[in-house]
Parts: C-alpha cells; structure tokens; sequence
C-alpha cells in the first residue's frame, strides 16, 4: 500500500484515515472479539438469519463458487458452505481481505475442517482482489459482502463499489449482501461503545498499526475513543479524540501530524440502511434483489441479488 494514502487524511480538517488500517493481525482480533460482545448484535442476528436461509441461498443459486469480500475469520460463511456441500459435490471458496494474517489462518482452519474444498485466497483490497479474480470453473459465481461491511463505505465509495460487483459478476451471476438496518438508535450506540472497551481499543488500535506500518510513534495513551450516533446521515462515527496538545511522527513517510487538545481524527462511519432504498439502489446497478431475508425485529438484512444483463449484454 502506497504511503501518501495514510497522510493524506491527516494533513486534511478534520482529520480522518481509512477505516481499512484498523484490520492488522491485532486488529483482525479485536474484531472477533467485538462480534461476540453481548452489545455487538449485527453478527450474532446475521448469523442466526443465515442458519435460517443458507440452504434457500444454495437452492437458488444452485452450484457456484463463492467469492467473499473482506472474509475475516469466514466464521458465517461456514453456514454457507455446509448448505452447499449438503446439497452439492464441489465446494469453491475465494476469500479476500486485506488483513493477510486473518486469511491465511482462516484459509488452513477451513482446509482442515473442508476436505473437499478448493480454496483460493486472495491478500488485497476489494478493488485489487475483483480486478484479478481468477476465471469461474463452476456454473456460476456468488460475490458475498457480510456483515454489513458495506455501510463502512460513503456513498459516493458505495456506489464506485457496487459499480465494480456489477463489472465483476457476469449475467446470471450473484451478490448476496448483509446490512444493518436503522432501528432505536441506543441500541446501536451500546454496540459501538460497549462496557468491556474492547471497540476502544479497536479503534485506538488503528494508531498502533501506523507506527507499526510507518515507523510511527503515536502515544494511544494521548488518545480516546468517541463513538456516535448521526441521525442526519443515518450512521454511525469514530472518532479518535486526543487528550492533549501533541504531534507524531511517521518516519517512513516522513511526515509529522500536530493535533490540539480536543482535536478528533475520524476512523471510521458505519451506515444503518432502510431497505427498500437499499433494494432500489442495488437494483439500479443491475443487481436485481431476488429474495431478502430479516429476523423477527428487522435489526439486519440480507439481500441476495442477481446480475441482470444491460444494453449489448441482453440477447
Ligand atoms: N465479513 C466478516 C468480517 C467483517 S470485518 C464478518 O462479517 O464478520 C471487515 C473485514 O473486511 C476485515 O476482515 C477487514 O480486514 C476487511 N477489509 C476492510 N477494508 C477492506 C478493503 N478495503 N479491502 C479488503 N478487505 C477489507
Ligand atoms: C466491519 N464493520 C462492519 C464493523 C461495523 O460495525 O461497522 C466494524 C466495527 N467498528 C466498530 N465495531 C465494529
């Protein structure tokens, strides 16, 4: 990864950094342990939906090689290919994240517990993996965004990305897609700011990787953690807020960052959907919402789409 893309946002006001530095091998840990936080309630409520329809999913796609962006430790995805190996003969599997750490363990951990599966694991952004993913040997293909990582990206990153699952998905090919929805909003600033303070450190996390990355030597002491609720913009924001006047520097890039007592570096939105606009918006990339499912509450969604054909595509 280039240089420049870390300091730009910190030589911008208000500062920010790109929510992808949290997820070194340390980061990749905290995460895990964020998703089984009792205040954490978007991976326990997709994975019970997912126990409910992964079965449905495989019925409807029939055999297809799954492509997961940003896969993590595939914890859910696991439900996914136990419905496909109970329904068909091959299992294909194409993890990509950025954390090469968490991919490579996630990648032996699932050879050992799949025997039959092929797996081919990408290290990269999303961006880097769909640009060089290697040609389908199943009948079709399924991209898969759990987790509600999407809502991670603006709208302007969301759109620039559903464009790039369009290009990357063939007609008749699928995207199946995990959101969270709005819903009270305290509900959702407890699972950013849970009593443990292990979001904290996720976040203060983040400061830990630059110095590792850039020879960095930001104090995380000098910081804290500051998560809300926007109820303008639907999401919600990180922010790193620093405790005292202080500057860092990053050798590497050679670059030195003075912040203010009080000043905030943001790290991260996180946006909660409504999903018919959602379903919309998919459809208006010619990814056609073919079923949605939702728990009781309708706290989270997942939506599996279809890649319709356009313009010379269409016979
Ligand atoms: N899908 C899992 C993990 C979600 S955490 C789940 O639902 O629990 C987000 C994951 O995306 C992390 O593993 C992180 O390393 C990865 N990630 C974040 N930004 C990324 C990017 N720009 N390109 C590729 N992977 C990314
Ligand atoms: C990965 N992503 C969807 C998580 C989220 O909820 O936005 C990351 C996270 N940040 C704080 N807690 C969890």
């Amino acid at each position: 990864m280039k240089g420049w893309i870390s300091s730009r946002g910190l030589q911008q006001t208000p500062k920010y950094l790109p929510c992808r530095y949290f997820y070194d091998d340390r980061g990749s840990q905290l995460f895990e342990q964020i998703t089984d936080l009792p205040e954490y309630y978007p991976t326990r409520i997709e994975q019970s939906i997912l126990e409910n329809c992964a079965l449905d999913i495989a019925r409807l796609t029939g055999s297809c090689e799954l492509v997961e962006l940003g896969s993590g430790s595939s914890r859910k995805t696991r439900i996914l290919l136990e419905a496909y190996d109970t329904l068909h003969n091959e299992l294909q599997y194409c993890p990509i994240d950025v954390s090469a750490g968490i991919l490579k363990t996630t990648a032996l951990d699932l050879l050992n517990s799949y025997p039959r599966l092929k797996l081919c694991g990408l290290a990269g952004t999303y961006e880097q993996a769909l640009a060089q993913l290697p040609p389908r040997e199943l009948e079709n293909r399924m991209l898969i965004f759990l987790g509600s990582t999407i809502g991670n990206l603006n709208q302007e990153e969301c759109d620039r990305f559903l464009t790039l699952i369009q290009q990357a998905l063939e007609p008749g090919e699928f995207f199946l897609l995990g959101v969270d929805l709005q819903k009270d909003i305290s509900i959702i600033e407890a699972a950013y700011n849970d009593a443990q303070g292990i979001t904290a450190a996720f976040n203060l996390n983040i400061l830990n990787h630059l110095n590792w990355r850039f020879q960095g030597n930001f104090d995380t002491d000098q910081f804290e953690h500051w998560a809300f609720y926007n109820p303008i913009k639907n999401q919600i924001e990180m922010h790193l807020r620093s405790l005292t006047l202080q500057t860092a520097r990053l050798e590497v890039l050679n670059f030195q960052v003075a912040l203010e007592e009080g000043e905030t570096i943001h790290t991260e939105i996180s946006r909660k959907f409504h999903l018919p606009t959602l379903m919309a918006t998919l459809e208006a990339k010619a990814l056609k919402p073919l079923q949605t499912w939702t728990d009781l509450n309708a706290w989270f969604g997942l939506v599996l789409c279809q890649r319709q054909c356009i313009g010379a595509e269409c016979p």
